[in-house]
């Protein structure tokens, strides 16, 4: 078989290019290793920036998220005592989407059939052929029988355990990295969120995040050492610990309920230089990790596609080669920026093992600092809301 573009894996970066390519009346095929309902069983982003919005609206694919996702316009960062509100859309006159990545890969599932995107779910053993060449190749086994599909480019938008980035060789790439000392619990729940927006805190007993899905459903997070066991997380014992970290006003207003889903996810810096090698691009985690603290995972792999679909299209309809070798640079120019808030965050919000009382002492100097300064608010909030792509 033959198509012009395979993009491997069908997470919100391979849906969205794939959706993008096909409005271009550009063939491509999307491999991907699980079922469709174990791909939207993850839990995963629930913030969404102008660039993940828009490319929704291009797709004409944002019907769902415009009447059911929460526009915010601010968010809050507390100490242990206060919230200190980010006015985000009074500081750069734009705001966020509240939207669970678990909608938005529905959305872009449930048009693939009308809008003629193939998706091969279960193809399992997925492997790179030829990537230096102008003719590469993939493999693949579905139902037991081996499959090969021709193309002129593959996109890897495989995550971060994929075999795309692994496909470069070791002598042109580079990963960079920072894993954390310490993990998220996640708790989703049935149960009105505890404030209308969301609420980072920074307590003496570690960090917590409440955020929502809806008016109706929330999402909160707490860090906890990686030695820590679900097991050991009883949904009492994590309410209780929420209500302490987020402080009392916060607490005032949880609704506790039963948990639909619990996990510990590790908490990662990374990024591999470059995205591009030969005819293999890399869009996504398949590239990069942030950690979630600058909710920043999904609306980078969104950026990626962006710029990715710029040079296909550019490839593809003008003759352009120098829009794909472009495209490593102009991505990784937001990633890195991504990859600093981020960083800046995580090491705001959380106690590190390693800090004393005066490191202590300088995360809530940061904090009041931040409190009372617009130029500081207003330096969060432009990274908050997404930089321009
Ligand atoms: P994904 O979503 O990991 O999808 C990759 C897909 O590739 C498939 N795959 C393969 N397919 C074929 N063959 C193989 N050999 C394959 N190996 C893997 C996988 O099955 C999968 O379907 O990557 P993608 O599309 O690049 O999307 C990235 C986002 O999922 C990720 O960055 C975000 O979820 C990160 N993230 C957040 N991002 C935000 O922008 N805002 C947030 O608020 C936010 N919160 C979060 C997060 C991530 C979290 N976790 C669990 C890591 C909160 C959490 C807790
Ligand atoms: C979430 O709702 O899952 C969420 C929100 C903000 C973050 C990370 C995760 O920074």
């Amino acid at each position: 078989m033959r198509t012009q573009v395979v993009i491997i894996g069908a997470g919100p970066s391979g849906l969205l290019l794939g959706h993008k390519l096909r409005q271009e009346g550009i063939a491509c095929i999307v491999l991907e290793r699980q079922t469709g309902p174990y791909v939207l069983s993850r839990i995963r982003a629930g913030v969404l920036e102008q660039v993940t919005v828009g490319l929704m609206e291009q797709l004409g694919l944002d019907a769902r998220m415009k009447a059911e996702g929460l526009p915010h316009d601010g968010f809050n960062l507390a100490d242990g005592e206060r919230l200190i509100r980010i006015d985000i859309k009074g500081l750069t006159g734009k705001e966020v989407m509240v939207y669970g990545q678990t909608e938005l890969t529905r959305d872009l599932m449930e048009a693939c059939g009308s809008r003629d995107l193939e998706v091969v779910y279960e193809a399992a053993d997925v492997a790179l052929h030829d990537i230096e060449s102008d003719a590469p190749y993939v493999t693949y086994t579905k139902d037991g029988v081996e499959q090969r599909i021709d193309a002129r480019f593959i996109v890897g938008c495989d995550g971060f355990h994929g075999p795309s980035r692994k496909a470069i060789p070791e002598s042109v790439g580079r990963g960079f990295e920072r894993v954390y000392p310490f993990g998220w619990l996640g708790i989703l729940a049935d149960v009105p969120p505890c404030n209308h927006e969301l609420i980072y805190a920074n307590h003496e007993r570690g960090f917590a995040l409440a955020s929502m899905r809806s008016q109706t459903r929330s999402r909160y997070y707490i860090d906890v050492p990686l030695t820590e066991k679900i097991e050991d997380w009883s949904d009492d014992r994590v309410w209780d610990e929420l209500a302490i970290r987020l402080g009392p006003d916060a607490a005032a207003h949880i609704t506790r309920g039963p948990s639909l889903e619990k996990s510990i996810a590790p908490l990662r810096s990374y990024v591999f230089e470059p995205m591009r090698h030969g005819s293999l691009l890399l869009c996504g985690d398949a590239a990069h990790i942030v950690p979630p603290t600058g909710a920043k995972g999904l609306n980078l792999a969104a950026s990626d596609v962006h710029y990715a679909a710029e040079a296909m299209l550019g490839f593809f309809k003008a003759n352009d080669n120098d829009a794909i070798a472009g495209y490593s640079a102009k991505a990784l120019a937001r990633v890195w920026k991504s990859e600093r808030f981020s960083w800046t965050l995580t090491k705001l919000m959380h106690r590190f093992p390693e800090d004393g009382p005066f490191e202590r002492r300088m995360q809530l100097a940061e904090l009041d600092y931040i409190a009372s300064s617009e130029a500081a608010q207003r330096s969060i909030a432009e990274n908050y809301v997404g930089l321009p792509v």
